[in-house]
């Protein structure tokens, strides 16, 4: 191990401690230095320490001189047309309650509950530094506990309502985490917009609820941002940011990015699972996956134009493992099966998937045997209020996956029931020098979006901008 006082970083140069800690007995060294000499590295990020100049910026400054546009009753969030509960715990960090949508007279159900049940973070190298580094930043670790204070103009910009979280210590003592959450509205770019030679232009700015949290995951963070739109989607989006794994490179990298001097960043992968428990207009539901297909040149189809979707209803557990497919782009509606809109068909919300991309993973690899979950796109389950976290309720030091794999073996069906998506999405991180020796944060997301959930448009009634050359 060297210590580099004028860079300020320590680099582990293959030098590994092994200790029971249990007895703690130091049971082996671990030590396979390449050799090589100490390299210069510049890992500062703090702007004292920085061998630029910090660079001017112009104010940018968001005020709402009316007040906010949403109100917090106890829990209970109210924005427009969209109504939720926000929660938290220690394992999950933010939950979302009840999300329903104010549709003229009636509120109707989209989601029971909405959360992140694991995170699965392999470091994908094959060097004795990082093959212990499998990290379940929701099992073993806990995002309430990770949860960050949030400031004010810097985490978040303009109106902000925050909420502080309750976690316990190790002794059971409780522990305020003040400014956990953080409750905005956000200008999101233009609604919708047409221009007519006679009508002129008619604009609508988008505008978005956002209910987010931080957490530290020691040398990482996670920004997560849960987004609801005038128009009923709602966006998850997670950022990365923080300081990437670094190792001593002796030469050139096998499984990672030379990102400094005599310096790499092992490539990782960042699986997220998102628990989704919808009930889109009720508890029945079915999911269908929708695939779009071109039809090849017939009498039918003379210009070979045609584009058909075949929606292909999951009806067990089985059916209900399902991977991403490009060719096909495929998607998965939830349907209620208790209801039906003004066009005669079935209300639904689809999952969108942005941020998915194959687990990329030996099957026989104890990395993956400890968290099968990352071998699919989406698993669906029947509601069973005990089925909670996807890599078994204590993933710590286990050797295999004893939760979503082993709940769906009875292959339970799906159809017509109070389902449950867990959805796999995230970061195949392949790093680069320009992650270092802070990371700019990497967004991925999903999105949840009305499918004939509604008749038409559902924000025909935003109005235009109150700016005088928006009112025609
Ligand atoms: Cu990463």
């Amino acid at each position: 191990m060297s210590f580099d006082s004028r860079a300020n970083v320590i680099r582990a140069a293959g030098l590994h401690p092994v200790v029971d800690l249990n007895t703690m007995e130091l049971l082996e060294i671990e030590d396979n230095y390449q050799g090589g000499t100490d390299p210069e590295v510049m890992g500062e990020y703090l702007p004292d320490l920085l061998p630029m100049r910090l660079r001017p910026v112009a104010p940018l400054e968001i005020s709402q001189p009316d007040g906010v546009g949403f109100t917090l009753d106890g829990t209970l969030l109210s924005w427009q047309n969209w109504q939720l509960r926000v929660g938290f715990n220690h394992r999950e960090s933010l939950v979302l309650h009840q999300v329903a949508f104010q549709d003229g007279e009636r509120l109707r159900s989209v989601a029971h509950r909405l959360s992140f049940a694991e995170m699965v973070v392999p470091y994908r190298d094959a060097s004795p530094d990082h093959y212990r580094r499998t990290a379940f930043d929701i099992g073993e670790w806990g995002l309430g506990f990770m949860t960050t204070s949030l400031s004010l103009g810097c985490d978040c910009l303009g109106e902000i309502t925050y909420l502080d979280a309750v976690v316990h210590d190790s002794q059971g003592s409780p522990v305020t985490i003040p400014n956990a959450i953080c409750i905005h509205e956000e200008d999101s770019g233009v609604l919708w917009k047409h221009v007519d030679e006679r009508a002129g232009a008619e604009v609508r700015r988008a505008r978005r609820l956002v209910i987010s949290f931080h957490v530290t995951v020691a040398n990482y963070e996670y920004l997560v941002y849960w987004r609801f739109y005038q128009d009923g989607n709602i966006e998850c989006e997670v950022r990365a940011t923080g300081i990437v794994v670094t190792s001593h490179a002796s030469g050139p990298p096998l499984n990672g990015t030379l990102v400094d001097q005599g310096t790499y960043a092992p490539f990782h992968q960042h699986f997220i699972v998102a628990r989704l428990d919808l009930d889109v207009d009720g508890q029945p539901n079915t999911v269908y996956a929708c695939e779009s297909h071109a039809l090849p040149v017939s009498d039918a189809n003379p210009h070979g134009l045609a584009l058909e979707i075949i929606e292909t209803p999951l009806r067990t557990e089985s059916d209900g493992r399902q991977t991403y497919d490009w060719d096909t782009q495929r998607s998965w509606k939830v349907a209620s099966t208790g209801s039906v809109n003004g066009l005669g068909t079935r209300p639904a919300y689809k999952l969108v998937p942005a941020g998915s991309f194959p687990s990329l993973i030996d099957e026989s690899s104890p990395a993956f045997q400890r968290a099968e979950v990352i071998g699919h796109t989406l698993w669906v389950t029947p509601y069973a209020p005990e089925e909670r976290w996807p890599c078994g309720e204590f993933p710590n030091l286990s050797r295999v996956d004893l939760g979503l794999p082993a709940w769906t073996a009875r292959d339970r069906s799906i159809e017509d029931t109070d389902v449950v998506l867990w959805h796999v999405f995230g970061l195949h991180h392949i790093t680069r020098p320009e992650d270092w020796p802070v990371m700019p944060t990497d967004a991925v997301s999903f999105w949840l979006k009305p499918f004939g959930f509604f008749d038409r448009n559902p924000a025909l009634d935003v109005p235009p901008s109150p700016h005088p050359q928006c009112q025609a």
